[in-house]
């Protein structure tokens, strides 16, 4: 049978990154994995800490993330939806992992080094902002303890945006490579550990509205960056109003030469997936459009699909 999870931090309330990239694909399986499929949702605070955060704060995101994935349609009935810290195997499992896993592997992924250049990223002790004495060992580990999160189930499926894709392929390695340590003849036979697949969302990775080269992120200090699934409608339209874009005429689809205005086409795209066939073939249908008209157009799918499905 399928085992299916995955996870996310309480540092903050979800985005339509968040959303589009994991949340409504956690509620779609759900609602449509055969009853065998056992299913996994955890709000992953021991990953937040990875970061400096404020006690209180953190107490408050932990019950607001809570209400947020009640909010999407996830249910206690058919899911387990938990707070990673109350399960203390998931650090006990890490420090097993951490035993065999390489730091070298652990020094080529992405994540920790954007994380690095966040204000928050500093402590008493360690005032400098970058640079390598600031790097600390939990963000620099932090992908063995998410392997330890997914390996504990015996979890076979991680439904995850493409920002994740790396740290899963880190997971299946580290997995792999215990097994071939520690159980080298159980070919065949029930692995010790299980190498999990990713299921990556169709929405693979939902950009900044502000800068929008970069992800939509709960982390950014640009509130005006991201929409949250709480945003009333005022507000969405605010903020896609002022949207980055570009100063060439008319909509078309281009991620390298127009990443704003192909964010904004993707969002209508991804809310609603049968409005054409693809984000170009959507792009094709408003040629001529103005870009005031797209932000209008935006603005109203985003915030009915927003206040239908949460
Ligand atoms: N911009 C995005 N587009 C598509 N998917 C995204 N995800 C996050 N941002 C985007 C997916 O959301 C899930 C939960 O992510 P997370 O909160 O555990 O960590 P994150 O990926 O680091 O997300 P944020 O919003 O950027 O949080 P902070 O700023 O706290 O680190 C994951 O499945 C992720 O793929």
């Amino acid at each position: 049978p399928r085992v299916i999870f995955s996870g996310i931090q309480p540092t903050g309330i979800p985005h339509l990154g968040n959303y589009l990239g994991a949340l409504r694909l956690w509620a779609t399986l759900q609602n449509e994995e055969d009853e065998q499929t056992e299913l996994f949702f955890s709000i992953v605070d021991l990953h937040a800490i990875t970061i400096k955060q404020n006690a209180k704060q953190l107490q408050q995101w932990r019950k607001e993330m809570l209400a947020s994935l009640y909010a999407v349609g996830l249910s206690p009935e058919r899911s387990t939806i938990f707070y990673q810290s109350s399960v203390p195997q998931h650090s006990e499992l890490m420090w097993i992992l951490s035993c065999t896993a390489s730091m070298g592997y652990l020094s080529r992924m992405t994540q920790w080094k954007s994380k690095l250049a966040l204000p928050n990223n500093t402590s008493p002790l360690d005032p400098s902002p970058t640079g390598k004495a600031a790097l600390k060992l939990g963000l620099f580990s932090y992908p063995v303890l998410q392997a330890a999160d997914i390996l504990l189930y015996r979890t076979t499926h991680v439904p995850v945006g493409e920002d994740q894709a790396q740290h899963l392929e880190f997971a299946r390695e580290l997995a792999i490579g215990f097994n071939h340590v520690y159980a080298p003849n159980s070919k065949g036979n029930v692995p010790l550990l299980v190498p999990p697949q990713i299921i990556m969302s169709p929405a693979k990775r939902v950009m900044s509205l502000t800068n929008p080269t970069k992800k939509m992120s709960k982390s950014d200090t640009d509130e005006k960056s991201r929409i949250l699934i709480t945003d009333n409608e005022n507000v969405i339209k605010k903020k896609i109003n002022r949207a980055l874009t570009d100063s060439i005429e008319g909509v078309s689809y281009d991620r390298e030469a127009r990443p704003g205005v192909s964010n904004l086409i993707n969002l209508i795209y991804h809310m609603d997936e049968s409005v054409a066939s693809s984000p170009e073939e959507l792009a094709k249908e408003f040629d001529g459009m103005s870009l005031k008209a797209l932000k209008e157009k935006v603005a109203e799918t985003v915030e009915m699909h927003i206040h239908d499905e949460t």
